[in-house]
């Protein structure tokens, strides 16, 4: 079965957390929109199709279902690719360490988008600024000393002791803040030596290094979520 992988072109944005979890499973996907263009995903966020009905994109339909929200789509794909643990309390624990990532690329996203989601980030620069200060003294700490610890907690290698989704989507995770904080995350480097191997792990599997290496991961930039504004990092 194939399944068909919805969002939008042109960034890696949420849709990569599913993206690499799909290539690490070495899973037969169609990326739709960049197929088909953006238009596509209209008829579903309108509410056209049967069934399901997705807020936003990343979703992902398999079958007759349709999943959104990346944490869910995650918790899908996971038992049935090997990519997370069998017992109920682990794969708790997997959705539950990936809500938490979601938490944080929401906050990410409000570095640069603070006051709204609708206006340029040249018309909030001042409160990008401020709330930037803060996510780098407060918030990148309190969640990568979170993560490097449930790494020490799961023997020192994986918060869950074996390779996971959740490994997958803490090296996005790292990627992300080391493009758009790099300043940042320097400082940070030397108190997560448990995150900073297992991120250097996951971009070795062979599947994940071949999609590394591929058109199909694009760069990151500026209309993403990871976005690297110099002042913002200062
Ligand atoms: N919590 C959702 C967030 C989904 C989301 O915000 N998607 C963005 C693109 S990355 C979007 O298209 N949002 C449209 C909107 O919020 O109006 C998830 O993790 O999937």
């Amino acid at each position: 079965m194939t399944y068909k992988l919805y969002y939008w072109t042109g960034i890696q944005g949420r849709g990569e957390f599913v993206r690499l979890c799909l290539e690490d499973a070495g899973a037969d996907y169609v990326d739709v929109a960049r197929e088909e263009g953006d238009d596509v995903m209209q008829p579903w966020l309108n509410g056209d199709h049967e069934g399901p009905l997705p807020f936003a994109p990343p979703f992902l339909t398999s079958g007759r279902l349709v999943i959104a929200q990346v944490a869910n789509i995650l918790h899908y794909l996971g038992p049935r690719h090997g990519l997370v643990p069998s017992s109920e309390s682990r794969q708790l624990y997997a959705h539950q360490l990936e809500l938490t990532i979601t938490d944080l690329v929401a906050e990410v996203h409000d570095t640069h988008h603070p006051v709204a989601s609708g206006l340029y980030y040249e018309d909030q620069k001042p409160e990008a600024k401020r709330r930037s200060a803060d996510f780098r003294s407060s918030r990148i700490p309190k969640y990568l000393s979170y993560f490097e610890k449930a790494v020490e907690r799961g023997g020192g290698t994986h918060p869950l002791r074996e390779h996971s989704y959740v490994d997958l989507s803490l090296f996005q995770v790292l990627a992300g803040l080391d493009y758009a904080f790099p300043k940042a995350m320097k400082a940070m480097s030397p108190k997560i030596p448990r995150l900073r191997a297992l991120a250097e792990r996951v971009a070795k599997r062979p599947h994940i290094a071949a999609y590394l290496a591929s058109g199909r991961r694009l760069p990151f930039n500026e209309s993403g979520i990871f976005r690297h504004y110099a002042e913002l990092d200062a």
